[in-house]
């Protein structure tokens, strides 16, 4: 029997743009680019892992919005499911508290100056679909 588990990514948009964050660790990952979260834990609803891991990584309240249409593999038994995702009024900035060391926030046309995770490019065309 597979056991998938779930990692959810946040197209996190404001104002038309959308956050990209650089990893720092671990050590294969970092200086590639993501779509910020990280794993569901059991009997967690996806949308509340990705509200918990953007406040844990970046400092920020956020909502989910819609679900991007896909799944995308990760190493296994890791899948990636992405949703849209806005800051909440009164919102810190998202800062990079840990696992990142840098931030930006990319406008549509900028998109694909960042080296993104190999994992992350075909979730992020996904996203930009929807804008
Ligand atoms: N991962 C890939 N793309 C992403 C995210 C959030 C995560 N957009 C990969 C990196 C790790 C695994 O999923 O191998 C678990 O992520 P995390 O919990 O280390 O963020
Ligand atoms: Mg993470």
């Amino acid at each position: 029997m597979t056991r998938r588990i779930v990692v959810v990514g946040a197209a996190l948009l404001d104002g038309g743009r959308l956050l990209a964050a650089r990893r720092s660790a671990p050590e294969e990952l970092a200086g590639r680019w993501e779509l910020p979260g990280g794993k569901v834990e059991p009997g967690e609803a996806p949308e509340a892992a990705l509200v918990r891991e953007l406040r844990e990584e970046l400092g920020v309240e956020t909502e989910a919005v819609a679900r991007v249409p896909g799944s995308w593999p990760l190493r296994p038994p890791y899948e990636l499911h992405v949703w849209t995702a806005r800051l909440l009024p009164g919102s810190a900035d998202p800062a990079p508290l840990q696992d990142h060391d840098a931030l930006r926030w990319l406008a549509p046309a900028d998109v694909w100056e960042v080296p993104w995770l190999d994992q992350d490019v075909p979730a992020v065309r996904a996203a930009l679909s929807l804008l």
